[in-house]
This record gives structure tokens, sequence and C-alpha cells, in this order.
């Protein structure tokens, strides 16, 4: 399975293959998760959890929006009208208000906020929820990368008493997604979308995008200021500590399965799945090498019998120490050949596999072989299982490495803000404008572009550089398509 030349079939393929997701559902943009794929996502979506449990917590919403409520904010409705799935009967009566499968959930949850909200003492408030969302794509719909249904949308909104106040939180969910996607090995750029392509209804939007292996840049996250445009609509304000009435200032922010889908893709390669230890399901696949089949000695008489007992015995052991230290740890005593075995936990990407042999068992010793690089190493049994837990840390770092490597960044040119040379852009080069990076990019340490340096260095609107390389050409320039005073924004084919 080659992953470069032809990525859309490798995708399928491994989804397939690794037992991810199975696309077979008669629904469009709907699919069914396996049992390994689920454990994938859990183990993701466990790690977003931790981090927004920190501050956040966590609520649950109703996926049925009337028809008034979701209408009521025009911009916002304006972005989603065609992407709406209605409900319109109850058996076989006409409902009086048609209920909307939420696209998201503002609309369902700010006409609550006004209720809750009341004081100063109420805010900030910050909560989160982790449902299934349902968008009406017009697209080309894509497992993982583009649904109709999401069916985990890790939507957070929080409300503060200040613009000031949201602004902050914004920050704080950039080093919130960050830290999610280091730990996830994906490398990453945060651009400040163009007017033009912010959330429906937000004053901004900030969108984390990765890189995926054909060249093709994926949106991954988003962080919405949402100011008090939705405030006004849903009349939810707080009685401030003077006694005044003020509106309160939003922000949500929100993930879907495309991090799942940014994980297998960045790190797989031509044998599967390469996962990092942090979210594999199985960290470690112990494979005793039983020489003589079927275990009882029936090939290999009674001595055989006997040594691959050991051998066994020998794995079972190992299996129960690494358990103990809390290592995702399974033992493959099946009867197929070892080398069946290595393909299919290879293809299913186990971060680290242990072979213990009977020549090892001589040596007191069992051998380490990495998935990513497939290096190998002799350990002494004794040490086990801190030798385990010091590859899987070293697995994790050099994946992350690899990806950072990897991680080319994005072209750049300069543009003004107008929509019209946005588009035009967009159309020549048959790509999407990212937008501007954000000056929270330097901290994660990704690689991707950084456009640093004083205004309009080379003058020369419209060159392609690569991202990656600071500071060259400055951060702004004239505009590639009409001249005006523009700025260095990141543009890509994208999904
Ligand atoms: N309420 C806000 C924040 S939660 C919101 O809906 N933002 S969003 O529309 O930008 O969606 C959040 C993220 O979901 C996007 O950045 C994108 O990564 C992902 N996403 C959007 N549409 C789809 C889709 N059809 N399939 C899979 N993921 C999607």
């Amino acid at each position: 399975m080659e992953r470069k030349s032809d990525f859309s079939e490798w995708y399928s393929e491994i989804l397939k293959r690794a037992e991810i997701l199975d696309v077979r559902y008669p629904v469009k943009g709907a699919y069914v998760w396996f049992p390994h794929g689920y454990k994938l996502r859990n183990l993701i979506y466990g790690i977003l959890r931790s981090l927004l449990d920190e501050e956040h917590e966590e609520v649950l919403f109703p996926l049925l929006i009337p028809e008034d409520e979701l209408l009521k904010e025009k911009e916002h409705i304006k972005g989603f009208e065609e992407e709406v799935f209605w409900v319109t009967k109850g058996g076989s009566t006409e409902l009086e208000v048609p209920l909307a499968l939420r696209p998201t959930s503002e609309t369902a949850i700010y006409p609550v906020f006004k209720v809750w909200i009341r004081s100063h003492r109420d805010l900030p408030l910050r909560i989160y929820q982790i449902v299934n969302t349902f968008r009406y794509e017009t697209k080309h719909t894509r497992p993982l990368i583009r649904l109709r249904e999401i069916t985990s949308f890790k939507e957070a909104h929080t409300v503060h008493a200040s613009r000031a106040e949201a602004e902050e939180q914004v920050k704080k969910a950039v080093t919130l997604y960050k830290e999610f996607f280091d730990r996830l090995a994906v490398p990453y750029l945060v651009t400040r979308r163009p007017e033009w392509d912010k959330f429906p209804g937000a004053d901004y939007t900030l969108a984390f995008d990765t890189l995926l292996p054909d060249g093709r840049a994926l949106q991954v996250a988003t962080i919405h200021l949402l100011g008090e445009s939705f405030a006004r609509t849903f009349e939810i304000k707080f009685e401030d500590r003077d006694g005044s009435l003020k509106f309160v200032n939003q922000t949500c922010y929100g993930i879907s399965e495309r991090c799942v889908a940014a994980v297998i893709s960045v790190h797989g390669d031509e044998r599967g799945l390469v996962l990092p230890p942090e979210v594999a399901p199985v960290q470690v696949v112990v494979v005793p090498i039983l020489y003589s089949r079927g275990r009882s000695g029936a090939e290999g008489g009674a001595e055989g019998g006997a040594e691959a007992e050991e051998v066994l015995q020998a794995g079972v052991g190992v299996v129960k120490e690494l358990k103990e230290a809390g290592v995702r740890v399974l033992l493959d005593d099946s009867d197929e050949r070892p080398g069946a075995k290595y393909f299919k936990w290879e293809l299913k990407g186990v971060p680290l596999r242990v072979e213990v042999g009977p020549r090892d068992l001589r040596a007191k010793s069992c051998e380490l072989v990495c998935r990513h690089d497939f290096s190998r190493t002799q350990v002494p049994l004794a040490e086990v299982v801190s030798e385990v837990k010091r590859a899987l840390s070293e697995i994790q770092d050099q994946i992350h490495e690899r990806a950072k490597t990897a991680f080319r960044g994005f072209s750049s040119v300069f543009l003004c803000e107008q929509e019209r040379c946005g588009r035009e852009v967009e159309e020549r080069l048959g790509v999407s404008v990212l937008g501007e990076a954000v000056a929270e990019n330097r901290e994660g340490g990704e690689r991707g572009a950084v456009a640093e340096g004083k205004s309009g260095e080379s003058g020369e609107g419209g060159e392609r550089e690569e991202g990656g390389r600071e500071g060259k050409g400055g951060s702004e320039g004239k505009c590639v398509i009409c001249a005006r005073g523009g700025k260095r924004v990141y543009i890509a084919r994208s999904y």
C-alpha cells in the first residue's frame, strides 16, 4: 500500500484492513466504527476530555433544535441553512414547529444560557459536550473527514463578562488544542481565517490545519470569538458589579473525528497504521516464537514441546508484568506463523512488539521491535518493564519528530483583505486561503509556516515561499491581485 502516490486509495484500504471504520452503511456520510477503531477513538478523546476537564464542565444538550431558535441568529443561519437536516413529522403527524438535527449547538445551548446567567457571579461559564451533529454536506463525503453524521463533535462554549476575557479564553483554547495535537504527535499550523471564511456569526475564527500525505491541508480544529453577537440575539445579559445590565461575551471551539483521520494519515505507512503509544489501543504485542507448532510438541517431539511451553510461559510472564505496570499489552499465542502475526499487528499499528524465542530464553532476554522504524533491540528479560516503558516513550517522540520533519508547511502569498482578491487567488491556484499565521504559532514548536520579520522587506507580492523558513519576505507586501497593501497569508489545496 503506497501512501504518497495514491493517498485516497491507501486511506480507504487502511480504514478497512486495520478495522477502523466500516464504510458499507447505507446512508451517505455515515459510517460504522469497528471495535479497534472505536478504542482508538476513545483513547484520543480521553486526552481531549482530560484537558477540557481542567477548566470546563461536561454537559449534554438535546439533539433537536426548534426551527425558530435555529433561525434567530441571522448570520449563523445564513452559513448553515443549506446543511440542516429537518425532522418535520412525528409518525404521520406534521410537527407544528419543525425540528433541526443540530449542525452545531449554539442555538440549542444559548437560549438556556439566557436563563442560567444572571449575575457576574455566574461568569465565567465554561462547558463542553461530546455529541453527534448532522450536516447535509454537499461536497464529496469521506470517512472521518467530511461526514454527514459527525459522531463525536467535541464542542466547548464559554461565556465571559468582557471581550478581553473572551479573547483571553481564545488564547487558552489555542494552548489547549496545541497540547492535544502535540500528544497525538500531529503537527499543525494555526492561522486566523479570512473574514469571508469565518464561522457564521463569529467575530473571528482561528483554525488548526495539518498536512496530509497528498499535500492537502486538513482543518482539524477551529476556535471562534463570538463576541456579543449571539448574546444580543438570544438576550444573554448579566448584572455587573456596578448593577448595570450587560451583554456577555462568548467563545466556542470544536474538534470532530478529523483528529482521528489526522493520526491515521500523518503517521501511517505502506504496512498500515503507525500509532503513537499515547493512543494505541494495544501498545505492545508479545509474540512467543514457538517452533514446534501446536505447542503440544506435535511436530517438535517431546523436547520441542517442553521448550515451546517454556517460551510460552516466558511470554505469559512478560504480559503479566507489563499489564501490572499499566501497559496496554496483548499476548498473541495463536496458531498462526510468527510472520503472519507480525503482519497483522503491524497493520494495526501496535507501536512495539516483544519477541521471545528459545534462543532468547537461553540468553534470558527478549527482543523489542519498533513498528515505526523496524529497529530491533535485545533486552534482558529481568528488565523488560523498564525497557518497554523507555522504548514507548522514545517511540512517541520519534514519531512526533518524523511527522514534524515531513510537515513541509504551507506556501504563502500576499493578499489584501478583500474577499474578491482572496477568491481570485483560490480560483486561479486551486487552493484555499488558510489565513495569516497567528503569533501563538511559535510556542507549539511546530515547523509550520511562521512569517515574521519587518514589513515589506522584499516588496514583491505573490512570491511563493515554503513555510518553515522564517522571516524571508516579511509579513506584509503588495496584494498579488490588486497590488494594494497586503499581508502574508498561507494557502493550500485543502479538504
Ligand atoms: N460551533 C463551532 C465550534 S464547535 C463549530 O461548529 N465550528 S466548525 O463548524 O468550524 O466545526 C468545528 C470543526 O469540525 C471544524 O474545524 C472541522 O475540523 C470539523 N468539521 C466540520 N464539518 C465537518 C464534517 N462535515 N465532517 C467532519 N468534520 C467536520
